[in-house]
């Protein structure tokens, strides 16, 4: 009995009701014939913890954990509920949250410091891997820095090299996540009322790591205990990750490995190959499947994976080490987050090179059951399975260990055992968008012509901008979220910018082509389109690139008509199905710089009525923007068109 009882009897899932994607369904039916788990039977069979959930269970100290949950039939008059200290729900639940931020800050922003360091050795002439391949975007982004780009000789003005300038980039960017004094030289950037608002708030970030170590003092046992005091915490350092960690994140992948621009690609587990290699990257940090591109396409490869009676290598992505590589080099996503054990059930992965995040520690499970050698790169991020490799990346010899991960890859193509079945299905997708090349495609600018994007809100063509982002969440169907709510945007004519996984799953569903605007989009937005030949929802990137939205924001409040903030726009945000810390983090950065940010799913706020109502509505007195969740894609969709209507009626271009 006592057997019994420990571990759950396991239930499977109707693959049909797991997800919307046919390739899904095959191999969640092909896992349970072969009796392989993954989380989509695990999600049958664990369901969560109902206080957890609304935020109101502490474990901060071992007096604890506290329970919080609402009293039976609502809360009538006082609020009695406290922890054994006497924390209430609001501390309890506000504590959770920011630490939540920090989490998400973390993760992103130590992305940023890995990248930030291999520019330094790149600087400093260190590695031979790598170069600098934007010397442009540099130039740019010195100022900001405070690094100057040109100098005074002799009364003339010259150009700086780009060494020196990279010297000193690298170190000013480093500095960034310990500097001693000061505040984050990004948030520079953005509109100035929005400045204005962070320092009447006390929200400006000092420096990136200070902001987050500060989470997790205040939130200890018995520090902060006031929710707004908290939140102002969980504010700067969710500012610190997107005007920051991201942001610089960003910048410096594009000036190392390219500023994005784009381009064609496929996406989802078709793109595999079954007489080829296959190699998926999987993870979140581009300086490893950087280099592991470039070993792909070697001669010394190819030739060796011929050699062993492939036809080539298929390189692949999961998760946003794909949106790196497919922006960057059209690599095309094997799927999203959700489909991670599936890339392995094809039977046909010869190798899953994984570095950080969003990794299921299930894959080494799932990996015993098949040849595929699936491998650790980072020295942050290990497993315990036996059967797991790991092979640590250093800058200082990329291209020497991306040779030895894909050469092991190519010497197990010989081992597959399973019968390979690889699901038919896969779209093709245009991506690789920034902020450089939305102002090229619509007319070189952003306003004061016919195409631009300004313009076309301005006459209504273009109702508004949605950011549409983050996961996938194995407690919603699979992509359902994402692709109704984005359908229902274009419909309206907003046009929408995708990143993470959610953009991932534009591209499987076939949103990303120019083609889709015909066939999906409102009469305005399919117009613009048409006329200048892009898709009506542009893939930015992976989840630091969040900061391009940011910086698309505020090129177009800077270009004029449209207000003098972010909050005037007529935009919103939305992740519809997320799941991570990071999906937090990024959604109280929107909040604060001003948009209106809807989560699908559930937020843990429910336990903590005051705390909730503070996010939901308080936060738009002091920035501008709120957070507000909705389950429902359809209702979800239509809230942000209500606030973009909103704005667009304070803007006085609602005809
Ligand atoms: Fe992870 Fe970035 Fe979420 Fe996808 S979207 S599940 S965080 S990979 Ni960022
Ligand atoms: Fe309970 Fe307070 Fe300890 Fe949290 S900090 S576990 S509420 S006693």
């Amino acid at each position: 009995l006592k057997e019994k009882t420990a571990a759950k009897e396991a239930k499977f899932v109707d693959p049909r009701e797991a997800s919307i994607d046919p390739a899904t369904q095959e191999m969640i039916l092909r896992a349970q014939r072969l009796q392989v788990e993954t989380v989509f039977d695990r999600a049958m069979t664990m369901k969560p913890c109902a206080i957890g959930m609304q935020g109101i269970c502490c474990k901060n100290c071992a007096m604890g954990p506290c329970r919080l949950p609402l009293p039976k039939g609502g809360i009538t008059g006082e609020d009695t509920r406290k922890g054994l200290c006497g924390a209430t729900a609001n501390t309890i639940c506000a504590r959770n949250f920011i630490r939540m931020i920090a989490g998400g800050a973390a993760a992103h922003s130590d992305h940023g410091r890995s990248v930030a360091e291999v520019f330094r050795s790149v600087a400093r002439k260190e590695t031979e891997d790598y170069k600098i391949k934007d010397p442009i975007k540099l130039v740019d982004i010195a100022p900001n820095f405070g690094v100057a780009t040109t100098v005074e000789v002799d009364g003339k003005t010259l150009d700086r090299s780009i060494d020196e300038i990279a010297l000193e980039v690298a170190e000013a960017a480093y500095a960034e996540w310990g500097k001693p004094e000061g505040s984050l030289h990004y948030i520079k950037r953005a509109p100035k009322p929005l400045q204005e608002k962070w320092e009447r708030e006390g929200v400006v970030p000092r420096n990136v790591d200070r902001e987050i170590v500060e989470i997790m003092h205040r939130t200890h046992m018995g520090v902060d205990q006031d929710y707004k005091n908290l939140m102002k915490q969980g504010t700067r350092a969710a500012l610190a990750d997107g005007w920051g960690g991201s942001m610089i994140a960003t910048d410096l992948q594009d000036v190392m490995f390219g500023t994005p621009s784009p381009l064609q690609s496929e996406a989802n587990l078709g793109v595999m190959k079954e007489d080829h290699v296959n190699i998926i990257v999987h993870g979140h940090e581009p300086v490893l499947s950087e280099m592991i591109v470039a070993a792909c396409q070697s001669q010394e490869m190819i030739a060796y994976a011929k050699e062993k009676g492939a036809k080539g290598i298929q390189l692949s992505g999961i998760c946003c080490t794909a949106n790196e590589v497919l922006q960057r080099h059209g690599v095309p996503p094997a799927g999203t987050f959700l489909q991670q054990e599936l890339a392995i059930i094809t039977g046909a992965c010869d190798a899953m090179v994984v570095d950080v995040q969003c990794i299921f520690q299930n894959l080494a499970n799932v990996a015993k059951c098949f040849h595929t050698k699936l491998i650790t790169t980072h020295p942050i991020a290990k497993m315990e399975q036996d059967n797991v490799i790991h092979i640590e990346f250093d800058e200082h010899h990329a291209m020497e260990d991306a040779k030895r991960i894909v050469r092991m890859a190519i010497d197990n193509f010989t081992n597959r055992k399973a019968e390979v079945l690889i699901p038919r299905h896969k779209a093709s997708q245009i991506a690789g968008f920034g902020v450089e090349s939305i102002r090229y495609h619509l007319g070189g600018t952003f306003r004061g012509d016919y195409y631009t994007l300004n313009d076309n809100i301005i006459n209504g063509r273009i109702r508004g901008i949605a950011g549409v982002v983050g996961c996938n969440n194995a407690r919603t169907k699979h992509n359902e979220e994402h692709i109704t709510i984005i359908k229902e945007l274009i419909k309206n004519d907003v046009i929408v910018l995708t990143t993470g996984c959610s953009a991932i799953a534009a591209g499987m569903h076939g949103l990303l082509t120019p083609g889709a605007a015909a066939v999906h989009c409102g009469p305005g937005l399919a117009e613009v389109c048409e006329t200048v030949g892009i898709p009506p929802v542009l893939h930015l990137g992976s989840c630091v690139d969040n900061s391009r939205i940011l910086l698309a924001a505020t090129e177009v409040v800077k270009a004029g008509g449209l207000g003098k903030d972010i909050c005037d726009l007529p935009a919103a945000g939305s992740a519809p199905e997320w799941m991570s810390e990071k999906a937090i983090s990024i959604g109280q950065y929107f909040v604060a710089s001003g948009v209106y940010t809807v989560f699908g799913y559930h937020m843990p706020l429910e336990g903590a009525p005051v705390f909730k109502d503070y996010l939901y509505k308080q936060m738009e007195k002091m920035y501008g923007g709120m957070w507000d969740c909705e389950p429902d894609p359809v209702k979800h969709a239509h809230k942000m068109i209500a606030h973009i209507d909103k704005k667009r009626k304070e803007l006085g271009i609602d005809k």
